[in-house]
């Protein structure tokens, strides 16, 4: 009786706040440890799968005899947007199975999916009540992210949504483009604000809990630091433990991806690129990376990058303490194109004998390894170091220049008895001994278990 008087006064209290316009929660304010606790899981992840899928994967990237057209195709033939919206009604993905995706992404050994619910051509993958601009436009009659959301719970796949803030099709986006035949009065950003809150909510609410919101297109002027916090805390309070990328603010100096100045959000975002170095334990970022040049499927496009570059960028991404958000670009029949079905195959491969040396880590001690990356775990006392060979020595020798730290056992990931291999620490670092051959010519893992603390000079 008395709890239930304390739950009804404390719902009385609520709704007295909310009814008397108390201010909104400020969830840029939050210590350290909370931080770190709803961060864990992005930290822990480091390898994720983005997806680029649309109308623009219609005409796959071509248009009038120019062939390197993506899902910025509205933008650059400055197609009437009246035009483009025909695309939605050839847009009927058969081919879809969203069973089929979370496994190609799993068994590659990513984590988690970020997958484009609205890019920056405003169409909606899912049938928003918001707007007839989306999947409600096509022939399928189907939900994909509905589809995706229940395959990837049974997969044990965290789904994430990637946002466009920009808008080209919506008429009270700011910056409205002269193309954009189907719009009338004048642009509305505080309309604008109201209708992608709603999509925001139908996308939480509806196929969530998610693991993060990925906004994109902030660079306009338009959009404002102010916009930003705002929509970050209403975001927060629609599902608190919820990741925020970067760029739902106008911290972002360019393609490098990280904030400088007044930021908000969570992470960093490099795109095409990786930084040189990390940038210390509190901060965390995410490169995003196309397979070929492209982000939505490209049928011309075969610039494919090899699935040793592929696992090298991942071990690099991880060696500085950062993930690695692979993308794909799904054509209109609802497929993987093959060449991203085989590098992914290739990967998980990879993955299957050198996961361990991937998941859960963090950056490394050394400023800089001239055969390799290093990543490391160190769980109280103990340390394990795990050094990704991309050069095998010729002679058989490695050296880990400055290690100074005794060590207990040294072994190749590769080998399922973990035979020691030999060692010689001198003023130098740490020598191993190697077999002649590499176990993986990609990259190939050598454990390091210390025998004390970490000591690196
Ligand atoms: O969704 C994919 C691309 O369509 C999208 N982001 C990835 C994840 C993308 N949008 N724009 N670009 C890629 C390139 C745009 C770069 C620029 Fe800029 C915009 C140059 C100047 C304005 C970025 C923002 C660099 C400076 C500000």
């Amino acid at each position: 009786m008395k709890r239930t008087l304390i739950r009804l006064s404390a719902l009385l209290f609520t709704l007295h706040a909310s009814l008397a316009g108390s201010p909104p929660k400020d969830f840029t304010q939050e210590n350290p440890e909370q931080r770190a606790q709803r961060m864990a899981w992005f930290n822990a992840a480091r390898f994720g799968m983005f997806i680029h899928w649309g109308v623009y994967s219609v005409p796959a990237g071509e248009w009038q005899g120019k062939t390197n057209y993506g899902e910025w195709f509205m933008e650059e033939t400055k197609m009437p947007v009246s035009q483009y919206e025909n695309y939605a009604r050839q847009f009927n993905p058969v081919k879809f199975d969203a069973k089929a995706w979370v496994r190609l992404a799993k068994d590659a050994g990513m984590k988690y999916i970020v997958i484009t619910s609205k890019h920056h051509d405003g169409f909606g993958l899912w049938p928003s009540a918001q707007t007839d601009w989306s999947i409600k436009s096509t022939p399928f009659h189907r939900d994909p992210l509905a589809e995706l959301a229940t395959a990837c719970k049974q997969a044990g796949i965290t789904l994430c949504f990637y946002h466009s803030i920009m808008d080209w099709h919506h008429p009270d986006w700011g910056t409205r483009r002269a193309w954009n035949d189907l719009a009338t009065g004048t642009p509305d950003m505080d309309r604008y604000v109201d209708y992608m809150k709603a999509q925001i909510k139908e996308l939480i609410t509806g196929y969530g809990p998610l693991g993060i919101l990925w906004f994109d297109g902030e660079w306009e002027k338009p959009w404002t630091h102010e916009r930003g916090v705002d929509l970050y805390n209403y975001v927060r309070a629609l599902q608190p433990n919820i990741i925020v990328n970067n760029r739902v603010g106008k911290g972002r100096t360019g393609m490098g991806g990280m904030d400088k100045g007044q930021g908000v959000g969570d992470y960093g975002t490099p795109e095409q690129e990786i930084p040189p170095t990390g940038f210390g334990p509190g901060v965390a970022w995410e490169s995003c990376m196309t397979m070929n040049k492209h982000w939505g499927y490209n049928k011309n496009d075969q610039n494919w990058k090899s699935t040793e570059v592929l696992v090298r960028n991942l071990v690099d991404c991880a060696s500085k303490g950062g993930n690695y958000l692979l993308n794909i670009g799904p054509t209109s029949e609802g497929l993987f194109p093959p060449a991203s079905v085989e590098r992914l195959g290739e990967i998980g491969k990879w993955m299957k004998v050198n996961r361990e040396a991937v998941y859960g880590t963090t950056a490394s001690p050394f400023p800089k390894l001239p055969w390799g990356r290093c990543t490391k775990k160190v769980q109280g006392k103990s340390t394990t170091l795990f050094l990704h060979v991309f050069d095998w020595p010729a002679d058989g020798k490695l050296l880990v220049p400055g290690l100074k730290s005794s060590v207990s056992k040294v072994y190749l990931l590769a080998d399922k008895k973990h035979t020691a291999l030999k060692t010689l620490s001198s003023g130098a670092g740490l020598g191993i001994s190697l077999p002649a051959q590499a176990p993986d010519a990609r990259s190939s893992t050598v454990v390091v278990k210390l025998r004390e603390e970490l000591r690196v000079e």
